[in-house]
């Protein structure tokens, strides 16, 4: 019996040493197989009992079974704390700290072409125009024919137009929007025009679809100086200060006469010989426009004996250029988001 009492207790300590360091399920579940698997110290001592005298048997088997019974007992109570702390730890874990922000789905913003259409709108408005719109798929006489275009004039020849196999088009300037609008309202109108616009051009300064707008007033007893006037507020504005002007003698077959409008340098003034913006001049051109020529009411069904007008055109990239400062046209068209909303334009 002595030779046991000494192996039990050797057991209990070593089990009781073991228990202590056990701290998740795992170590719980390998220090259960070593002392009561088969290869346990406590089986091989329940193995030994048989070659004990008969009289100390009863005696050593009963302290192995209640030896083996506390092992048991232990190790049990501790699975449940280890359980508890367990299912504490991973209650924590998949807390949700519902007082956080939300993910958010980031700012969209305005593209600054379709900003300064946007003001431009605006500032015409206030002088009585509307917008009006029309198809970007065009055919030869709405966009060639009623303007007044000749068959042999260059901006019909297949190197600068977009056709189409069946003879239409993409609309080349917005100008047919607004015959459209004569043919379907008539005189008076004060109509602008803004969209997309194409040409077979593709290189550092010019892309193959850009924007224009263009305005077109009819009425009675229009004048040139009614055509500057209503520039100048629409340069006032879209500049947010008055900007010195200039016009110059030009052509367009829809128009007669024909002028240019060149605004002072939104940069330097004319105050600076290097500028990057004016190359010196002092001047930038900024609109094409004219009083509406006699051919052109009437293919817009409207009398040049009784009504007359204006019109104008202007690029809305090249000016939003101007307006927000940038350097480079291809940034209009990249798509670059980040940039478009980085707060440089
Ligand atoms: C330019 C020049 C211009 C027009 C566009 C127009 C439209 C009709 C009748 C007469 Cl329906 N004219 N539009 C007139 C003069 C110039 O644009 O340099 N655009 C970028």
């Amino acid at each position: 019996m002595t030779s046991i009492t000494g192996d039990l207790q050797r057991i209990k300590d070593d089990f009781s040493e073991q228990l202590r360091g056990a701290d998740s399920s795992e170590e719980l579940q390998t220090v259960k197989v070593a002392f009561l698997g088969k290869k346990s110290a406590l089986t091989s001592l329940l193995k030994r009992l048989g070659s004990l005298p008969a009289d100390e048997r009863p005696a050593a088997g009963e302290a192995v079974n209640s030896l083996r019974d506390s092992i048991e007992a232990a190790i049990l109570e501790k699975k449940a704390a280890i359980e508890e702390e367990e299912s504490a730890a991973d209650e924590l874990k998949n807390l949700v700290d519902v007082t956080l922000p939300a993910r958010g789905r980031g700012w969209g913003g305005i593209h600054p072409v379709a900003q300064l259409t946007q003001d431009v709108v605006e500032i015409l408005a206030g002088i009585g125009f509307s917008v009006a719109l029309g198809p970007e798929i065009e055919d030869d006489f709405h966009n060639f024919e009623a303007l007044n275009i000749p068959a042999s004039h260059p901006a019909r020849d297949m190197q600068d137009t977009f056709y189409f196999p069946d003879g239409h088009l993409l609309r080349t300037h917005t100008s047919p929007v607004q015959v459209r609008a004569m043919l379907k309202h008539g005189a008076p109108i004060r109509i602008v025009c803004p969209g997309k616009v194409y040409r077979r051009d593709s290189d550092p300064t010019h892309s193959p679809m850009f924007h224009q707008l263009e305005g077109l007033l009819v009425e009675k007893d229009i004048s040139v100086a009614d055509m500057k006037g209503c520039l100048e507020v629409l340069m006032e504005g879209i500049f947010s200060r008055p900007l010195k002007s200039r016009y110059r003698a030009s052509y367009f077959p829809f128009t007669e006469p024909s002028l240019e409008l060149d605004i002072e340098c939104v940069e330097c003034s004319g105050r600076n010989p290097s500028c990057r913006i004016c190359k010196g001049t002092g001047w930038l051109e900024v609109a094409g426009m004219g009083m509406v020529h006699p051919n052109v009411l009437r293919n817009g069904g409207i009398d040049p004996a009784v009504y007359n007008g204006f019109a104008w055109g202007l690029g809305l990239d090249r000016i939003a250029m101007l307006k927000y400062r940038l350097t480079d046209l291809r940034v209009l068209f990249e798509g670059n988001v980040p940039y478009l909303l980085s707060g440089r334009v």
